[in-house]
């Protein structure tokens, strides 16, 4: 009996598995109770009990052992499994859920691109500004109502810092440090103290332009504008222009596109008018181009400005500009663009 326990701890000694499932093969061989080592229990009922004490207590290590061995194996394998994290690597991957661009600034880029084609350049300017950039050099008397707390965002502690509620400030910037021909445009988040609705938000966006030269006329601007919505509108698009005001125009005007759902024949879109109205524009007051130390006598210029959220609206039909701030993936991913 001695001899079968020395020749089965070499046995045990070499013993190897190709996984957790033979090592729990190899458990059952020699340890179950009918297993090799299980069998010798039996027989050593059998055995003169002068002998018991000595070969009991070999029998005892060889089943400690070999449970050893065996869990050690075990747990080799179980080990190499978690450094796995339990994952299957030979499963194919999830697959990279792509993004897509926000409609706004689908549109931003897509207006900066109709412009570039005429030699607009981009620029760009503080979102927090000061009274003298968004009011006073822009021709706005002081007692404006856009200067009240009601219409802009101020700072409490000091009256002269405010957020821009339009993008005509970074103008007021280019021009006081660039001397004409001035042809750019002017895209950016503004901000006015307005309460949320489907049709305003506090925060919006808009794209502003200059073109500031010598006999620059209302003609130039009209046929710029005109490029501009058959590009973004399509080349059946009309344009027309109402009188207007605004403190840093004169004169000024408001311009429709005929409407792109009816082609101009009426609809509820248009509220069955056949124009839609984009933006807002005109020649550059001469106190302004003055203000902003530009020579008013050998310059002139015309500006515009639109809201991109109106124009994203339309082109794309969204019915409720606050869609546009909501982030919800269920709506971004609806827009592709090319720009
Ligand atoms: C300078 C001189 C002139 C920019 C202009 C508009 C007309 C205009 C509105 C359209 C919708 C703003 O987003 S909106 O609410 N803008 O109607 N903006 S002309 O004129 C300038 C700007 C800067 C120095």
């Amino acid at each position: 009996m001695l001899d079968k326990i020395e020749a089965l701890k070499e046995e045990l000694n070499g013993l190897v598995a190709n996984g957790v499932d033979e090592a729990e093969e190899l458990r059952i061989k020699y340890l179950s109770k009918k297993g090799i080592i299980g069998n010798l229990f039996d027989e050593f009922k059998t055995i003169p009990a002068d002998q018991k004490r000595v070969i009991g207590a070999e029998l005892n290590n060889l089943k400690k052992f070999a449970a050893e061995k065996i869990n050690a194996l075990k747990d080799s394998f179980e080990k190499s499994e978690d450094e796995t994290g339990g994952i299957d690597l030979t499963l194919p991957g999830d697959s990279i859920k792509m993004g897509s661009r926000h409609p706004l600034a689908i549109v931003r880029n897509e207006i900066i691109e109709i412009f570039a084609r005429l030699g607009f350049v981009v620029s760009e300017g503080p979102e927090i500004e000061d009274d003298w950039h968004v009011f006073s050099a822009l021709n706005f008397p002081p007692e404006h109502p856009a200067r009240d707390m009601q219409d802009t965002f101020f700072i409490e502690k000091d009256p002269d810092v405010l957020l821009r509620t339009h993008t005509s400030s970074v103008q007021v910037r280019v021009m006081e440090k660039t001397q004409p021909p001035i042809r750019a445009i002017f895209p950016g988040r503004v901000f006015r103290n307005e309460a949320i609705s489907a049709r305003a938000h506090c925060i919006f966006h808009q794209v502003e332009g200059l073109y500031v030269d010598e006999d620059v006329s209302f003609a130039d601007m009209k046929q710029t504008l005109l490029y501009f919505a058959r590009e973004m509108f399509g080349e059946k698009t009309e344009i027309r222009l109402r009188p207007s005001y605004f403190p840093f125009t004169e004169p000024s005007a408001e311009m429709d596109v005929s409407c792109s759902i009816c082609a101009g024949k009426g609809c509820n879109v248009c509220k069955y008018t056949g124009w839609l109205e984009i933006m807002g524009c005109g020649m550059v007051d001469p106190n302004v181009l003055e203000l902003c130390n530009i020579d008013n006598k050998k310059y002139t210029g015309f500006a515009f400005g639109m809201g991109i959220e109106r124009i994203a609206m339309l082109k794309f039909g969204v019915k409720d500009l606050r869609l546009f701030f909501e982030n919800d993936v269920r709506f971004l991913n609806q827009f592709q663009s090319a720009f």
